[in-house]
């Protein structure tokens, strides 16, 4: 091990962020484990890591085994998606990712931790300030008084917190990010969870004669491309800031002029068709005064030009669709993911060897702890 500058761990990191991530740390000379329990739909374990760990996160023995001998962690697990999936999944991501914060941040104190990250997000903010499509940026004060949207992100605030106040009790460095849109080569792209970078890309290439919205298109978002979120990640894991920053881009775009650019990359300007959908806020920016004055950086890449990488790349995964005979006019709309509980039914599955039908009870007095212990939270006035 001496070879190596430390062992990490990296929860979650067969995903999108978090392979990016393990590449990037293994190049630096970091030695990687990734836990994750699926495997990397595009890249082979060792691009990203030096030891991959099939393991349900949701499992307190398998976030210590996954942690064990690591001086940095990384939690980017959670149950996750855009808007097709976060509003039509509330419970259940509500349950999972509770398990896994939770998990991870008490097994980086068990294996004594120097350094612990968690992956938040742009939802924690307060929806109320976020009615207006011309959103001047989102301060990382504004997240309190607490109104975040969805059960992701009110579980997202709470996490946060536990990573503030773990590392204080026990003596450890916790970093968090909350993440503004984050997009590009390698992420989800098609089956509901995609977020609207890579469905964007995907309905200007299969889209024949008009482009399918949801929504009036006039609601705003701003987008970081992934090299600049693995690169914020590791300057605010290697600086002394202990709040949580905001990672993201202050370039704020309507969804309409979105489409736009993707369909230009596509050679098309079809009309766009406006359907109800799952909409989220009305308008979101990132502010970047506080990540400007602890870490003297932002995120830089502009949107057209993460936007070109990502749509060549999302191009050539229809093309390996087609080839495969999958009709790809399909991939024309979004879906919305339904409500499953398949993740529920099958918890334990991979730390057991046994599969349990139903909640473990002992994991649903854990859940029902924490999440009144957050709501309670949550309704007590903030110092
Ligand atoms: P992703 O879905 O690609 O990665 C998440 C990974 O967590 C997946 O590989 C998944 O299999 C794993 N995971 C889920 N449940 C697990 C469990 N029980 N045990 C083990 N592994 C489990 O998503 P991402 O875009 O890479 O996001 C990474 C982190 O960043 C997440 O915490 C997400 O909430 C946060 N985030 C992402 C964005 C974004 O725009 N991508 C924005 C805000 C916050
Ligand atoms: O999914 P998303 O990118 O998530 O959606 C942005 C906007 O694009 C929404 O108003 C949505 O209705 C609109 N939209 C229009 N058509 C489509 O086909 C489509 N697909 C998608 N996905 N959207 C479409 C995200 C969360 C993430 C994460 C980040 C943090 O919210 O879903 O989980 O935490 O925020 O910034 P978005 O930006 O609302």
């Amino acid at each position: 091990m001496s070879e190596y500058k430390a062992k990490v761990c990296i929860g979650g990191g067969a995903g999108f962020i978090g392979s990016h991530l393990g590449k990037r740390l293994k190049d630096e000379g970091y030695y990687v484990v990734v836990a994750d329990w699926v495997t990397n739909k595009f890249m082979k374990n060792d691009e990203f890591c030096h030891e991959f760990k099939l393991l349900d996160l949701r499992d307190l023995s398998s976030a210590v085994e996954a942690c064990k001998g690591c001086e940095h962690i990384y939690n980017l697990a959670a149950d996750m998606g855009g808007m097709g999936f976060i509003q039509s999944n509330q419970s259940v991501l509500f349950y999972n990712n509770t398990m896994i914060s939770s998990n991870m941040i008490e097994a980086a104190r068990r294996v004594g931790v120097k350094r612990f990250f968690y992956a938040s997000s742009a939802c924690v903010y307060n929806e109320s300030l976020q009615l207006d499509p011309n959103n001047p940026g989102l301060e990382e004060s504004m997240a309190w008084p607490a109104r975040p949207q969805d059960t992701y992100g009110l579980e997202k605030l709470y996490a946060e917190e536990m990573a503030i106040v773990y590392a204080k009790d026990f003596g450890f460095e916790s970093r968090v990010a909350r993440f503004h849109n984050i997009y590009g080569p390698r992420g989800t792209w098609k089956g509901g969870r995609e977020k609207s970078p890579a469905a964007f890309c995907r309905k200007a290439y299969c889209s024949a004669s008009d482009f399918e919205m949801w929504g009036d298109g006039k609601q705003t978002r701003s987008y970081t491309f992934i090299d600049d979120c693995v690169e914020g990640i590791i300057r605010l894991m290697r600086s002394d800031c202990k709040i949580p920053l905001n990672l993201g881009t202050e370039e704020m775009v309507t969804m309409n002029d979105f489409a736009k650019l993707t369909m230009k990359f596509n050679g098309k300007e079809l009309p766009l068709r406006h359907i109800d959908g799952p909409e989220g806020v009305r308008g979101r920016n990132s502010d970047n005064k506080l990540i400007r004055k602890h870490l003297n950086w932002e995120p830089s890449v502009k949107l057209a030009d993460g936007i070109a990488r990502t749509n060549k790349w999302i191009g050539k995964q229809i093309e390996i669709d087609r080839k495969a005979g999958i009709d790809v006019s399909q991939y024309a709309v979004s879906q919305v993911c339904k409500q499953t509980e398949e993740s529920l039914d099958s918890a334990y599955d991979l730390s057991n060897s046994s599969k349990k039908k139903g909640l473990n009870p002992l994991l649903l007095g854990g859940i029902t702890a924490v999440v009144g212990g957050a709501l309670g939270f949550l309704f007590a006035k903030r110092k």
